[in-house]
């Protein structure tokens, strides 16, 4: 087992058994002229952290983690996106409008694509989730428990929202969830903070949260 420092208290691990998890590094999240800044959210700190997924991502894979992408995204005629959940954006800016780089959160559109930057390699596993969270309507918990994964290492965006969301579901799975700080971000930086803290309350109630740097020392 590799121990990591962590918050609230250190986190265990058998590589193994575990999984990297990146959640929805995706152009119309992240980059300039995408659908979230055309919302009006500043993006630059999700940008930011591009370089700590990436050496995250490299910590992985040169460890022998399995390596996991998810995608906010819906089929194109959205008979898997609820009623209540494209209610839930402006008008115009709806799931399944025209966006500034396609239809907004559709699968196979430019906007729904994950960065070049940190894209997946041949052999990783991506996720397409019409979700918040990774669990829902994927198939993901049957196929993490055929190979045998019970702990999760989680990075992404955004940290109070689909972040949060699959840590949680995957904390009711029964997975034991470590969550990188620097490898994930908010357009909001107190619902990051109050992220951490929520999830790390109590003895870790949801998971853990480590530095990048902690990560890396446990596994040198
Ligand atoms: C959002 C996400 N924020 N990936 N999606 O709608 O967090």
């Amino acid at each position: 087992m590799i121990e990591v420092t962590a918050v609230p208290d250190n986190f265990a691990f058998d590589p193994e058994r575990t999984a990297l998890v990146v959640i929805d590094m995706q152009r119309d999240f992240i980059e300039p002229g995408g659908f979230g800044a055309a919302l009006g959210n500043d993006v630059t700190p999700l940008a930011a952290i591009i370089p700590a997924v990436q050496q995250l991502l490299d910590i992985a894979r040169q460890a022998g983690l399995l390596v996991i992408h998810t995608r906010e995204s819906h089929l194109p005629d959205l008979s898997d996106c609820p009623p209540a959940k494209r209610a839930g954006g402006p008008p115009g800016m709806q799931i399944g409008d025209v966006g500034p780089m396609g239809r907004i959160l559709v699968r196979g559109e430019p906007g729904n694509q994950i960065l070049e930057a940190v894209a997946p390699l041949a052999g990783e596993w991506v996720i397409d989730k019409p979700g918040k969270g990774m669990f829902y309507a994927t198939g993901l918990h049957e196929r993490l428990q055929q190979q045998g994964i019970d702990s999760l290492i989680f990075a992404g965006v955004t940290t109070e929202v689909c972040v949060q969301t699959s840590m949680r579901e995957a904390n009711d799975r029964g997975y034991r969830c470590l969550l990188i700080d620097e490898a994930t971000e908010s357009y909001f930086p107190e619902f990051k903070q109050a992220t951490l803290a929520m999830i790390t309350a109590q003895g870790g109630i949801v998971g853990r949260v480590a530095r990048l740097q902690q990560l890396q020392a446990s596994l040198g």
